[in-house]
């Protein structure tokens, strides 16, 4: 039964998932919490806050090649955002299908960017692509550490 647990828990992803200043903006925050909520994974940290543009251009590091990384920061930097950590089986590339493609013209109907989205510049959601940057994402946004408690519903969405 130990090592039953102990499988349990190493299935319990973590990804960071933030709301970007438009999300904020447009009042789209309780909606957004609402899919992952109802998917069955857990809020393991959340907060509201502004970024310095540093802060942005360090969590946006890999891109600062890129001709948009001026904007994106400026977009970034433009209005609080709300940044969260999930945790569940999978949650990283789960909660890259929730947010749907980079690019809202092209995310599926049902996806967060799908429903809400129309210009890449303004995809209302950032979510770690995979587990090495969701680990490095939430080191950065989270130094304190995301929150651990156990949520009573857990035999009811794991088998
Ligand atoms: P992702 O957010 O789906 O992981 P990335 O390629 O990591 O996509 O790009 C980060 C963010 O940069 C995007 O979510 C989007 O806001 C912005 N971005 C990406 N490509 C473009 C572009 O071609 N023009 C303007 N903004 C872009
Ligand atoms: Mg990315």
């Amino acid at each position: 039964e130990r090592e039953q647990e102990d499988n349990k828990h190493s299935e319990m992803e973590q990804t960071f998932i933030m709301i970007k200043p438009d999300g904020v903006q447009r009042g789209l925050v309780g909606e957004i919490i609402s899919r992952f909520e109802k998917k069955g994974f857990y809020l393991k940290g959340l907060k509201l806050i502004n970024v310095e543009r540093s802060f942005a251009e360090k969590h946006y590091a890999d891109l600062s090649a890129k001709p948009f990384f001026n904007g994106l920061v400026e977009y970034i930097i433009s209005g609080p955002v709300i940044a969260m950590v999930w945790q569940g089986k999978n949650v990283v590339i789960t909660g890259r299908k929730i947010i749907g493609a980079t690019n809202p013209a092209e995310s599926a109907p049902g996806t967060i960017r799908g429903d809400f989205a129309i210009d890449i510049g303004r995809n209302v959601i950032h979510g770690s692509d995979s587990v090495e940057s969701a680990r490095k994402e939430i080191a950065l946004w989270f130094p304190e550490c995301p929150f651990n408690w156990q949520s009573c519903l857990h035999p009811w969405i794991y088998e």
